[in-house]
């Protein structure tokens, strides 16, 4: 019998890559989507499958998961053996600005997803994408693992530890197959253009191009244990092909400075920043030109910072045979390579209103 999974978020980073990775292995996958005045299917448009034609095995479904009746309906519907659930308002600078509706849709969506699983009496397997967001408020932590205390420090952080501990009171609590995917930083060719790797990765590639002057960002200092999206989403996999459900860190186990991120992007074109300056007078220069390509701007600081993120994946390598197959050099070079192809076809879509 062909397994059917469910990915709330399929049209993010992390649900297109987990929907190629689970079409592969011959599930019928069913994702839902969020009705958008522009498309919003970039990163699975090529997994499209006709609908009309046969053997299809991709199934789209509108839908918002804040709205439990939808919920409710799709799961009746579809009766998926793994529900993965990605869907979240998972930017951590933009959940200052929206706390509300982060609480809503970060976090209480978690429970409407777990209740439908309930009370539709459905023996379904749960993913919820638990985050690193978690640690970061308490010194000395790092490396932090699966008994490393919580301390979030954002809305959205606040938010995903309500769906942490839903998930583990609905797994205690009802006896379904629920499990938390603590998860480090990842990104890929597919990150969200708001986050920092992403936005540095374009930057670069834009300045080599004559298309941006310099680059604006917030804090400098911010340290993270940054993997590879495709790595992540097989983790994930395997943590519901398990006997029993239980919560997992997946990291690279290393973790690096905004800066260091930086210079590793720019070097991959051949510049070589040099560092003049502190806090908000930071500048990062090229060492050739003496030209000024990235400046800090304070409306990209957060009112509270994770400040260190480093995690200890332990578990996860010995207990479901996980290693990541990217190191975090692949990573910065697969990005920068892809953002320069991108760019150098066209103008390549570039918003003014970034952050
Ligand atoms: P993205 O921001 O790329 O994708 C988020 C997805 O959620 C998109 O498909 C988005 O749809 C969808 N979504 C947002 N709000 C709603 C809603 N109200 N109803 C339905 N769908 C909605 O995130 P990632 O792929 O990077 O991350 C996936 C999950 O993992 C998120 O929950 C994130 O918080 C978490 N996480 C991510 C980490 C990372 O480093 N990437 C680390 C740890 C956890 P649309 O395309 O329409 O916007
Ligand atoms: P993060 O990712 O907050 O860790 O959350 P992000 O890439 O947004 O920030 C990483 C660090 O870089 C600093 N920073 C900037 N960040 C952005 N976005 N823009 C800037 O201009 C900038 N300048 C410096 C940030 O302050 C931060 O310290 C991501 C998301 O994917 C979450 O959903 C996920 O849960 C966590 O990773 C693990």
């Amino acid at each position: 019998m062909r397994k059917v999974a469910l990915i709330t978020g399929i049209t993010g980073q992390d649900g297109s890559y987990l929907a190629e990775l689970l079409l592969e292995k011959g599930y019928e996958v069913h994702g839902i989507i969020r009705r958008a005045s522009t498309f919003n299917t970039k990163r699975i448009d090529h997994l499209y499958q006709d609908p009309h034609g046969e053997d299809v095995r991709l199934f789209l479904h509108y839908g918002d998961i804040t709205d439990s009746s939808n919920l409710n309906r799709l799961l009746e519907k579809i009766q998926p053996d793994e529900i993965y659930n990605l869907a979240a308002q998972s930017h951590v600078g933009v959940s200052f600005d929206s706390p509300e509706y982060t609480a809503e849709a970060t976090g209480v969506s978690t429970l409407r997803i777990l209740d439908a699983i309930r009370e539709n009496g459905l023996k379904t397997k749960f993913y919820q994408a638990s985050t690193s967001e978690l640690f970061g408020g308490l010194p000395d932590t790092a490396p932090q693992s699966e008994k490393t205390p919580f301390y979030p420090k954002s809305p959205y952080g606040v938010a995903k530890l309500y769906s942490y501990w839903i998930t583990v009171n609905y797994r205690e609590s009802y006896d379904i197959f629920a499990c938390n995917g603590i998860l480090f930083n990842h990104e890929s060719p597919r990150r969200g253009e708001t986050f920092l790797t992403r936005k540095v990765t374009r930057a670069v590639a834009a300045i080599h191009l004559g298309k941006q002057d310099k680059l604006y960002l917030g804090n400098m200092d911010a340290k993270r244990d940054w993997g590879h999206a495709k790595d992540y989403v097989e983790g994930m996999w395997r943590m519901l092909q398990q006997d029993k459900p239980q919560d997992y860190v997946l990291s690279m186990n290393e973790t690096h400075t905004v800066r260091e991120f930086c210079e590793l992007a720019f070097a991959e074109l051949g510049y070589e920043i040099v560092w003049e300056g502190t806090g908000v007078d930071e500048k990062g220069i090229d060492k050739n030109t003496g030209r000024v390509l990235i400046e800090v701007d304070p409306r990209y600081f957060r009112p509270a910072e994770v400040e260190l993120l480093w995690g200890d994946s332990t578990k996860a390598r010995t207990e479901l045979g996980w290693t990541p197959s990217y190191s975090f050099m692949d990573l910065v070079k697969e990005m920068v390579k892809s953002d320069l192809e991108e760019l150098s076809q066209g103008d390549g879509y570039k918003s003014k209103f970034e952050n």
